[in-house]
Parts: C-alpha cells; sequence; structure tokens
C-alpha cells in the first residue's frame, strides 16, 4: 500500500503535489510552518515540525508512510538530514526531488561564497546598497557591517525588530518576475546582491535582473548533505514512485 509523505515548502513540490493528487496517490503535504498563510496545496496538509529524527521515524510508522520525498528547499539542511536519518532508522524509501544550482552567465559578475558569514566578508567596507534576499532568518550576521542599506524582501512582515538599522523592508512571496525586480532594485538605488544559490525558476529573478542591470551578486553556495537519491524533476519522482524495486528501499 503507498502512502507519500511529501516534505514541502518549494515551487517544486507544489508541482509534484498537483501530479500527486492528479494522479490519485494516497499523500500528505508537509509544511514547517514557517510562514504565516502558506500557500494551499491540493493534498491533506500537515504543518508544523516533527519532533527531530525520532519525531520523524515515529510520524513514518504511526501514518503507515511507504515512500518520503524531500521536496524541500536546497538550504533546508537540517530537515534534509533528518529525513535521511529517519527513512535510514525506519526502512522507508527515500527521494529528493531538488532544483540543479544556478551557473553563471558569461559577463555576470556573480562572487560564490561558502556560508552567510562568508557572504557578510564579501560586502565592501565603504556604505552600500544591499539587496538583501536571503528571508529573514538569516539577517543577523549582516549586523557586522551596519553601514549598508539593506533592501529586505520578506514573506511576512517582521514580529521583532530588525538586527540591521538602515533597512527597507518589502514584504512579498515569490515567484517572482525579472522586471519587477529590476524595477525594485532601479528604485533602491541597489549596488549589490546577496542571494542563496536556491536554483529553480522561483527566485531566479533577481540574478537575471542583476545581470541586466550589471550589478555584483555575492551568491551563497548550498550546504553539503549526506548522499540520497536525487532527482530534478517531477516525472522522475513519479516514476519512481511506481517503480517495484523501491519497495525493498532500493
Ligand atoms: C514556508 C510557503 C510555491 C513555493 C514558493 C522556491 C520559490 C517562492 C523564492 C527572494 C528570495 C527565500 C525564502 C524564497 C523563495 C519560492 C517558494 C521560495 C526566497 C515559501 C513558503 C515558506 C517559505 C519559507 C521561507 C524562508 C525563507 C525562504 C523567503 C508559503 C513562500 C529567501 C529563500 O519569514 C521566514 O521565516 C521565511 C523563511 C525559509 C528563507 C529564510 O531563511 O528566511 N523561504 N517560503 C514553508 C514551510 O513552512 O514549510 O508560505 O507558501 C515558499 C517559497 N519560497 O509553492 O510556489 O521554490 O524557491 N523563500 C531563498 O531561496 O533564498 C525568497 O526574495 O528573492
Ligand atoms: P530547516 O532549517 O532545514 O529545518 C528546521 C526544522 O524545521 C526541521 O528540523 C523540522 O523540524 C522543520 N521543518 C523544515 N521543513 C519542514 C517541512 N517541510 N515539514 C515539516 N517540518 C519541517 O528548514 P528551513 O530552511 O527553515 O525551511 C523551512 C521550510 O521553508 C521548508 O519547507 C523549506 O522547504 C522552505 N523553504 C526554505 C528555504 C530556505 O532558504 N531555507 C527557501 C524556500 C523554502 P523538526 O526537527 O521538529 O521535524
Amino acid at each position: 500500500m503507498t502512502r507519500i509523505l511529501l516534505l514541502g515548502g518549494t515551487t517544486e513540490a507544489s508541482r509534484l503535489a498537483r501530479a500527486l493528487a492528479d494522479a490519485g496517490k494516497d499523500a500528505v503535504f508537509s509544511y514547517a510552518g514557517r510562514t504565516e498563510a502558506p500557500v494551499a496545496q491540493p493534498l491533506p496538509t500537515r504543518i508544523g515540525g516533527f519532533g527531530g529524527v525520532a519525531g520523524l521515524a515515529d510520524y513514518l510508522a504511526r501514518e503507515g508512510i511507504s515512500h518520503v520525498v524531500d521536496a524541500t528547499h536546497p538550504f533546508a539542511a537540517g530537515m534534509s538530514g533528518n529525513a535521511i536519518e529517519a527513512c535510514a532508522a525506519t526502512g522507508t524509501p527515500l527521494i529528493a526531488l531538488e532544483r540543479p544550482a544556478w551557473r553563471a552567465h558569461p559577463g555576470d559578475d556573480w562572487q560564490s561564497v561558502a556560508d552567510i558569514d562568508a557572504a557578510v566578508a564579501a560586502l565592501p567596507d565603504a556604505p552600500a546598497r544591499v539587496f538583501l534576499a536571503i528571508g529573514k532568518q538569516t539577517l543577523a550576521p549582516f549586523a557586522a557591517k551596519p553601514q549598508h542599506h539593506y533592501l529586505l524582501r520578506l514573506v511576512d512582515p517582521p514580529e521583532a525588530a530588525l538586527p540591521l538599522p538602515h533597512t527597507s523592508v518589502v514584504i512579498a512571496r515569490g515567484p517572482f518576475d525579472a522586471e519587477t525586480d529590476k524595477a525594485l532594485m532601479c528604485a533602491h538605488a541597489i549596488t549589490h546582491i546577496v542571494a542563496k544559490n536556491a536554483g529553480g525558476a522561483g527566485a531566479e529573478a533577481k540574478l537575471i535582473a542583476a545581470r541586466a542591470l550589471q550589478l555584483p551578486v555575492i551568491l551563497i553556495d548550498r550546504p553539503a548533505l549526506p548522499v540520497r537519491k536525487v532527482v530534478a524533476t517531477v516525472p522522475e519522482v513519479m516514476a519512481w514512485l511506481s517503480h517495484p524495486a523501491t519497495d525493498r528501499g532500493v
């Protein structure tokens, strides 16, 4: 009996949810509960953490989950790591649906950095106007360079005071488009962009806009993850789900 847990929160997860619903599959969509009103999904949906590896393993057993699809974001390393451990512990077949990293085009002025702290270090000392398009969870390290004006794009209005003195805040949920992002960067006289190498179309707009405006991009590499089966398209996941070999968790 196939029962699928879809760990979501990305454009690809939403596309897969649609495919699973259209195919009449028995599946549950899972959000972390990071945003106030996540996009509704065409599958039964649960919201909130599982309670670490043990909590997820208990959930898999209790709910009779036969397959797990990790379609979370490449930077959701905690969830992805927990899924690898819990699926190994319970013998549950696991596949990741992950979009390829972005690659610079000729003429792009990109600087790849290993993590958030390296992104802060890569910013100039002279005051600049920085489009910080990395959400709200990792803003604090940028307080080390308070001299810049930061344009922040957040999904929900910030509840607490922001850790940066000079900011403009835009509340918006993607997917975004290049023309809008170009106009936004011009309106705020942006000189630098900081982004995560998320891949996918939903967040690429700012890189396309930066290319048009010939602006430098500081691009944070995605965190390394333990080995797992990874595919990049919805049809590959659908094929994996229907292939009997996965019943042995191979
Ligand atoms: C809660 C679900 C869909 C999914 C849409 C994608 C595209 C738009 C681009 C910028 C970059 C950023 C951020 C971003 C994008 C998609 C996708 C993607 C980047 C929602 C969503 C949830 C989240 C969580 C949120 C994080 C934040 C990151 C904003 C829903 C809208 C910056 C990542 O306020 C917070 O605490 C936000 C937290 C994790 C990163 C961070 O560290 O702050 N995503 N984003 C999911 C859950 O609860 O499980 O609310 O509907 C989903 C999407 N965000 O169905 O079409 O697939 O990438 N999300 C990044 O890529 O850098 C915005 O502004 O240009
Ligand atoms: P994370 O740091 O990897 O995970 C932290 C904890 O959040 C996990 O251990 C788990 O809690 C819970 N969690 C994360 N994703 C979950 C899911 N889909 N369903 C249930 N619980 C989940 O995660 P994150 O980077 O904050 O991402 C949170 C959500 O936002 C994910 O759905 C992700 O796909 C989406 N998202 C993230 C980014 C990003 O830049 N990080 C970008 C776009 C979308 P327990 O340990 O209690 O189980």
